[in-house]
């Protein structure tokens, strides 16, 4: 399939997903979305991708919502139909992916595009990268996940000042403060982003996807229900092949060599 604002390839369990629209620092656009959907829809459908990596071409990560965009008849965007129809699945798709998502972050990531890098599991970023809850700034509120997932992050205070400033927060900032697992130097990003997702998409990729589910889901849940929820998912995790593999290999002293089911 071939798309005109991101880049799609797969190979060796891997799937890299590239915003590609660097002149606009990968701003987002209904086209976009649409390119997203379907790169997401192929990614989630074919059994041989164990991890993704999404990132963005040129000096950026994506500067959020495309501001010159409108809507049909050159009418003001209608942004609740906005979120409905474009982001908000978009980060529902990250999240509900049942394997690893990496971003590998270099340069800016700001609005919606700060949040669509926050919303992947591992964020990795380079030195020179800054995330940007740019929304303030136009008289708009944090989206895509970023009222929700920031205050758990790194905390209601400053989940408060980012927002309310929208000042950017620099990569070693942003990593003290627990939105990051990573900052390399800016040229060995690719590469270091790279190494980490082939690292992920090696491992029991069933159990990973189980993982974040739990994960995820705990924000929402008591201990009793999350305790009932850790027995549920065990029961299939305990039924792969790569469970079985995992023991076998520890009896025997040897790596495991997982397959993802
Ligand atoms: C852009 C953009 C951009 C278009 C740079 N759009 N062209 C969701 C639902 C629906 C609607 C509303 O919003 C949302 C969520 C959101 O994402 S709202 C937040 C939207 N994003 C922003 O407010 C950030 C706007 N951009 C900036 O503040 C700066 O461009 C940053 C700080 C990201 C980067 O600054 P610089 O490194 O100085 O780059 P630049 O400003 O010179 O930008 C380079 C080019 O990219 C330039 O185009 P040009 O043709 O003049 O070279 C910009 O116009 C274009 N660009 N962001 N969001």
């Amino acid at each position: 399939m071939t798309f005109q604002t991101i880049t799609l390839t797969i190979a060796d369990g891997l799937a890299e997903l590239t915003l590609n629209r660097p002149d606009k620092l990968n701003a987002f656009t209904v086209q976009m979305h649409g390119e997203l959907r379907q790169a997401l829809k192929q990614v989630r459908h074919d059994d041989s991708v164990r991890c993704l990596l999404l990132s963005g071409a040129g000096r950026a990560f994506s500067a959020g919502q495309d501001l010159a965009e409108t809507g049909p008849g050159e009418r003001p965007l209608d942004l609740a139909q906005t979120l409905d129809h474009h982001y908000n699945p978009l980060v529902r798709a990250l999240r509900d992916l049942p394997l690893p998502v990496v971003a590998a972050v270099n340069g800016v990531a700001a609005g919606a595009g700060a949040n669509i890098a926050l919303a992947c599991d591992l964020v990795i970023a380079g030195r020179s990268a800054r995330f940007i809850q740019a929304f303030s700034k136009i008289g708009l509120v944090p989206d895509s996940g970023g009222t929700w997932l920031l205050p758990r992050m790194v905390g209601l205070k400053r989940a408060l000042g980012l927002c309310l400033l929208g000042e950017p927060l620099q990569a070693e900032q942003a990593l003290e403060w627990g939105l990051l697992w990573q900052v390399v130097d800016d040229d060995a990003l690719m590469d270091e982003a790279r190494a980490l997702a082939a690292r992920l998409a090696a491992l029991p990729t069933t159990a990973l996807g189980l993982t974040k589910r739990a994960l995820y889901e705990s924000a929402t849940h008591n201990l009793d229900h999350q305790l009932n929820m850790e027995r549920d998912l065990q029961k299939i995790a305990a039924r792969t092949e790569d469970h079985a593999e995992g023991l076998a290999a520890f009896r025997e002293k040897r790596p495991p060599t997982f397959k993802g089911h």
